[in-house]
């Protein structure tokens, strides 16, 4: 296989080499020779390598960690192609920086407080029968117990909710199988209710952990918090869970480390926390019945109400036996269910083994009744060896599983032996291993962790890069690696620097899987796919003014903002809609007003408000920030705050600028020469089918609007000529050519996409 590949380039070097000999330009050999480039390099960058214009495969959505929000970069290029706003504002996107925004991160408020950053560990893709839908994506945060869901169809963040009891969490986001409930697990123990104190001595009777299980509504695209439930957990460090699924389905997994129960304290004499917590050989994994835990929790009669939220308490869920716990060993971390449910993996930290449960052994332990013990709280204990299938070493520090699309076949993530095992969990066998750089935390197969994996690639999520890159002082960035795991040895291909925040979890998806959207319904508010209450059309632009409320409704489309003078007393409360009336791809417009702290992104389609109290005297410009068009520099406007009780002088006039009856016929003459390379352009798209491709069909749309309107500036232009006012005349004719250089760039796209097409 690999002979093949190496063989394939070496005829593919050739064939480069020769026909790169007759021009004066370095060869491919000389570049190998320059940069010192090894066969084994070339086949990796002909891996990776995407050319121009070139889509990936799979898309990764990986956690930002501490930015709080989200990456998206392609595999196998890794080109990174967008950062989402998640628990942070994010100006580009106007992400807490529009009323629209702002609500959605106000979903995230704790205590009567903005938290305006996130430690995002965990995303997930929902799914349909264990497999990635490909509609929805959500991801935790870590230190403010928070959920945030986002769209598919847009790639934004729709909604956040805050955890009612918990104070940390960590085993979330996970998904069940056909995403009724998307799972939250929290880390560290505290008291369940809301802002309530208890010693460190009343550790293990007032401090909890817990599992909330978030309902998720798909028609609505949001969790119900009034839908939703938790299970009160022993004060034991839980962490990273997993939702069984085929045979499994309706159980989840959680592990836990620390169950000890150790508080630290070294402040006074007692031996720390890392000590206390990894004293004893295992640890629990938590088994949890939620199919049944639901139904429980409908019931008033078993659940206590802490903050408002519905909560399971450890004795009912003993009574009605949904929790089970079975002992793993050593401070464990990942919990990984295998693509055909029929394994739990575990890797312990402090152990050099993965350990490999059996459900059907679990399932038969629960069913007999067959405890070893109970933990301090009366929770059942199954026999480790009850539940065991099989241990495999794989070296030190192993932490998270992921699985390949072939039969058996697993990657686990050695943190201290900075290393990827691959291994079969039938046989219990090592296979392979891998020396990455350096300290890897997850791993991510494509659609590693759903019932379907697709295999073929590998991202190693690298804690450290240390000698990777180029320094950029001593906060470095973290290492991507991207393995190829399509042959029987795993083949490292790539590095790549990943500049914000530490991502602990990525998942990779079949990029034909996703369908975003290339414009909104024109009118739409983003954040709750609703149409806009302040959308306008063309034409119906105005400003609404209630007492000191100052309303303006208005619109955007190359190269304008309408209206371009907006007028308010000092002290004013002034709300800006705005509607992009585009309907081409990618005719993005952004908005804001200079010093009072706004900004929109504003899509094709897209209806947004900025709000401010215009509480300072002043002139201030307000302009586009995305570089839409030619003109784009002049897509302005002037806010002007007057003071209260200022009167314009009755004689004030603007200034004029004294053109002539030439300055007209020049600018006619222009309109002319445009006229005709559009008829140029227009003959070439209507000799081809464009109509077959909906994206020039939308194009066209919008060049027709833009020359739609020439009419009336044509008359205009006229009117004023015919009474000779040079002025007037000169610039209603400029105007005209406006439509027409905004309707020709337009045209000029629609022409080179066709060309590109070969359309006929
Ligand atoms: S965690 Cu960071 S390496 Cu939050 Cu899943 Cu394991
Ligand atoms: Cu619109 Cu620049």
């Amino acid at each position: 296989m690999k002979g093949l590949a190496i063989k394939a380039t070496a005829t593919l070097l050739a064939t480069v080499i020769g026909a790169g000999a007759a021009c004066a330009a370095e060869s491919l050999q000389d570049v190998v020779k320059r940069r010192n480039l090894t066969q084994q390099d070339l086949l990796a960058a002909a891996k990776t390598y995407t050319p121009s214009g070139g889509r990936d495969e799979f898309l990764a959505f990986s956690s930002g960690g501490q930015s709080g929000q989200m990456l998206v970069y392609g595999v196998p290029s890794m080109r990174i192609l967008k950062y989402i706003g998640v628990f942070t504002p994010e100006p580009w996107q106007g992400y807490g920086y529009d009323e629209e925004s702002k609500k959605v991160l106000a979903g995230g408020r704790i205590d009567g407080k903005d938290i305006t950053w996130g430690d995002t560990h965990h995303p997930a893709i929902s799914e349909t029968n264990g497999e990635y839908d490909g509609q929805f994506l959500f991801i935790n945060d870590k230190s403010n117990p928070r959920l945030a869901v986002l769209d598919l169809r847009d790639f934004e963040t729709k909604q956040i909710v805050v955890n009612p009891i918990m104070k940390s969490e960590h085993g979330g986001a996970f998904v069940t199988p056909n995403t009724e409930y998307v799972i939250e697990a929290s880390q560290y123990a505290s008291p369940l209710e809301n802002q309530k104190f208890h010693p460190l001595e009343e550790f293990n009777e007032k401090y909890r952990g817990a599992i909330t299980y978030w309902k998720f509504d798909r028609e609505a695209g949001l969790l119900k918090a009034d839908q939703s439930f938790s299970l009160e957990l022993p004060p034991y460090s839980q962490d990273l869970s997993d939702a069984g699924k085929l045979g499994s389905d309706g159980w989840s997994f959680t592990n836990s480390f620390c169950t000890e129960r150790y508080v630290g304290g070294i402040e006074k004499g007692r031996p720390p926390y890392e000590a206390g917590c990894s004293a004893k050989d295992t640890d629990y994994m938590h088994v949890i019945n939620w199919r049944k835990a639901a139904e429980i929790a409908k019931d008033d009669k078993n659940v206590k109400v802490i903050n408002d939220h519905r909560v399971i308490p450890m004795e009912v869920a003993i009574r009605e036996g949904i929790l089970f716990l079975i002992p793993e060993p050593k401070s464990p971390h990942g919990v990984d269910v295998t693509p055909d449910g029929k394994y739990i993996v575990v890797a312990g930290k402090l152990d050099t083994h993965v350990s490999v449960y059996s459900f059907d052994k679990i399932m038969a332990a629960v069913k007999a009744q067959r405890f070893e013990s109970k933990d301090p709280y009366g929770i059942p204990v199954i026999g480790m060896k009850d539940a065991l299938h099989t241990q495999v070493q794989l070296g030190l520090g192993p932490l998270h599983t992921q699985f390949d699309s072939k039969q058996c076949i697993a990657y686990t993530s050695l943190y201290v032996d900075s290393m990827v095992a691959k291994w079969n969990f039938c046989e219990g066998k090592l296979l392979d291993k891998l020396a990455i750089h350096y300290n890897i935390g997850h791993l991510m197969t494509m659609e590693g962790d759903t019932t379907k994996p697709k295999g073929k690639y590998l991202v190693a999520l690298n804690k450290l890069s240390i000698d990777r890159f180029n320094p950029v002082g001593p906060l470095h960035p973290q290492n991507h690696q991207l393995i190829d795991i399509s042959n029987d040895k795993m083949q490292l291909l790539y590095d790549m620097p990943l500049p914000l925040g530490e991502p602990h979890y990525v998942v990779g998806i079949d990029a034909s899987k996703l369908k975003p959207a290339v414009r909104y319904k024109v009118g739409t508010n983003s954040r709750t796919d609703e149409q806009h209450p302040g959308k306008v059309r063309a034409g119906e632009e105005k400003v609404v003014r209630n007492g000191n409320k100052v309303e303006v409704y208005g619109t955007l489309i190359r190269s304008h903002i309408t209206p371009e003078t907006i007028e308010v007393e000092q002290g004013d409360e002034v709300t800006i809609f705005l509607t992009n009336l585009e309907r081409a791809q990618d005719e993005t417009h952004g908005f804001t007003v200079s010093t009072y702290n706004v900004h929109a992104s504003v899509e094709p389609g897209k209806t947004v408000s900025v709000k401010f109290t215009a509480d300072k005297e002043g002139v201030y410009p307000y302009y586009c920030t995305e570089f839409c068009s030619a003109l784009h520099l002049e897509m302005q406007g002037y806010l002007l705050v007057k003071p209260k009780g200022w009167k314009p002088s009755a004689t004030a006039t603007l200034a004029a600028a004294n053109y002539t009856e030439t300055d007209y016929k020049n600018t006619l003459k222009k309109v002319v020469d445009t006229q005709a390379v559009i008829d140029q352009v227009v003959g070439y798209i209507t000799s081809v089918n464009y109509k077959a491709y909906p994206e020039v069909a939308a194009l066209m749309e919008d060049a027709t609007d833009q020359l739609g309107k020439t009419a009336d500036a044509k008359a205009k232009h006229e009117a004023a000529a015919a009474r000779q006012d040079w002025e007037q005349a000169n610039l209603w004719a400029e105007q005209v050519w406006q439509y027409q250089v905004k309707a020709a760039d337009i045209g000029l796209r629609a022409k080179t996409f066709l060309e590109q097409k070969g359309a006929k």
